[in-house]
């Protein structure tokens, strides 16, 4: 066994079975290995950012490491901004790049870079292997630290994977929370039972079922209101799911939402922050002097502590969830022309049971987060740190981690052009997702943001730089030319008619929906 293979073989008996890969012949040796590593399926992403969105979607989705391979500094430079969007998501995700065989650093050769300066910037824990005999140990330490919702990464020079490695695979430590902070869930059961309304605001694992449901017990208990951030990571949704809302994107809006609230309790996150600083406004939609506590560190499970609150208010049990819940209900399919507004609706009506809805709509799927609670139960999940053309890749992996639930993407029309090559991992895997292209033939949201700003009416050249009609991306071939059926449609007529076809049929489809 060479180092490679250790390294494999400590990755699979930790129970991680695929790997979104593009390599080189750094990586030869590793490429090599998948042959005689069964467990582990290598599949090929044709752009780096196609590949670590794979493995943020596949991470999200399983609450487990998700492995990527890159190609030296310039394969991972390609895949950084949705490393980003892992680590904004806590994703654990265990990140291999190649590295020059360590006598070669020196020399300078083209593909020369500084990883480790790179890593810096979205890892939470990094290494660089400096020897084949520790090559297993590494590796195993870096799942151990990608278990915590955070990104490792491991750089693994060349010379070290070609070694006879004659070690043994070591076991993988699982990692358990550190007990909620008995003091802090007092204080907090304090200030949700102080005067004035009150306000819970989650992400991370609050915003999974076990978490939901004791958040529920809260508010059952207190009368709290429940709120996501902007951006969740993952929320699980439906009827008979306990409810959120999502606090707006636009900082006017946020803090007139939460304006009522005397004070905060923050699960899984600290407090909002407005996605920019616009001059002569403020950072944060909650008043500085409202009093906020979060009540887990990064070390506990924000879950769990929500349990411990609701113990500690003596909230009642399962039962009274089902005044919380909200009942099965499905909108009606609209008719007609088709708008962001009615693609919502008729995505709501019509999505399956268990379906995995990835949302990167931006402008357009403005509207669909708040249908959710009434439908059939599913999970979603969006873009976590703002870095477009993180929907796609993520869909992909969604598919490979659930290859047994529909995944349907619902895609703005700019981003998707950022790693559209997602399309062609989908197709020669089979996989069963359905991407919606919001064809705006704009990027919308710096239309809008111009507007916001005063600037009502943009020359020529402004207007341009957010036009994407002129050419307009032909959508259904692109799609096709990646071996995905794609068609184009206008009204709801046909988009009801299309994603009912591309739900039945398996496989990956896609639909523009032309605005
Ligand atoms: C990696 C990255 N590059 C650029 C941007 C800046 N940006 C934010 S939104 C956007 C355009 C979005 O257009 P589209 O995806 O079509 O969505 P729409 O606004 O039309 O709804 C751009 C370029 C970004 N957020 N991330
Ligand atoms: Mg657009």
């Amino acid at each position: 066994m060479n180092g490679a293979e250790a390294l494999l073989r400590t990755v699979a008996a930790a129970g991680i079975d695929a790997c979104f890969a593009n390599g080189g012949t750094t990586e030869m040796p590793l490429i090599l290995a998948f042959d005689s590593i069964a467990g582990i399926k290598p599949m090929l992403g044709l752009f780096e950012g196609v590949c670590t969105g794979a493995a943020d979607g596949y991470g999200r989705m399983k609450e487990a490491p998700a492995l990527c391979l890159l190609h030296l500094g310039p394969g991972l430079a390609n895949g950084v901004a949705n490393l980003h969007n892992a680590k904004r998501a806590r994703t654990p995700l265990l990140n291999v790049i190649g590295e020059h065989a360590s006598w070669h650093a020196e020399a300078n050769a083209p593909l020369t870079m500084d990883i480790e300066c790179l890593c810096r910037t979205f890892s939470g824990w990094q290494c660089t292997v400096r020897s084949v005999e520790t090559i297993a140990r590494d590796t195993a330490e870096a799942i151990e630290a990608a278990l915590l919702g955070q990104i490792a990464s491991l750089i693994v020079p060349c010379d070290h994977m070609w070694k006879e490695f004659r070690g043994e695979i070591p076991a993988i430590t699982r990692f358990a929370c550190d007990p909620p902070d008995r003091r802090v869930i007092a204080s907090a059961a304090k200030m949700l039972k102080s005067e004035g309304k009150t306000a819970l605001v989650m992400n991370g694992r609050a915003l999974r079922r076990r978490g939901l449901e004791a958040a529920g017990r809260i508010r059952a208990a207190v009368g709290c209101d429940l709120f996501c951030i902007n951006f969740p990571a993952y929320v699980d949704r439906g009827a008979g799911t306990v409810p959120v809302a999502r606090v707006p994107y636009f900082p006017e809006p946020a803090a007139a939402l939460l304006a009522p609230y005397r004070a905060v309790v923050l699960a899984g996150t600290d407090q909002p922050v407005n996605f920019f600083g616009y001059e002569g406004q403020w950072s944060n939609p909650i008043a500085a002097e409202v009093p906020k506590l979060r009540i887990e560190s990064e070390s506990q499970d924000a879950a769990e502590a929500l349990e411990a609150l609701a113990d500690e208010l003596d909230a009642p049990g399962r039962d009274a969830l089902d005044k919380l819940v909200a009942g099965y209900k499905l909108p009606d399919v609209p008719s007609g022309t088709l708008t962001p507004e009615k693609a919502c609706l008729t995505l709501a009506a019509l999505q399956p049971e268990n379906v995995i809805i990835v949302d990167e709509g931006l402008t357009s799927s403005m509207s669909y987060f708040p249908l959710g609670a009434t439908l059939a139960p599913h999970s979603y999940f969006m873009l976590t740190g703002g870095a477009i053309g993180q929907g796609m890749p993520s869909a992909t992996g969604a598919a490979v981690a659930c290859p047994d639930r529909p995944v349907i993407n619902l895609q703005a029309d700019g981003s998707a052009m950022y790693t559209v090559q997602s399309l062609w991992t989908q197709a020669r895997e089979g996989m069963n997702v359905t991407t919606l292209i919001c064809s705006n033939r704009s990027y919308n949201i710096v239309n809008v943001e111009l507007q916001r700003a005063g600037f009502t009416n943009p020359g020529p050249r402004v207007r341009a730089f957010t036009d994407l009609g002129n050419p307009p991306i032909d959508w259904p071939s692109l799609s096709r030319g990646m071996g995905v059926p794609g068609v184009a449609v206008d009204t709801v007529e046909d988009l009801a008619r299309e994603l009912k076809k591309a739900l039945r049929e398996p496989g990956p489809h896609l639909i523009e929906m032309v605005f």
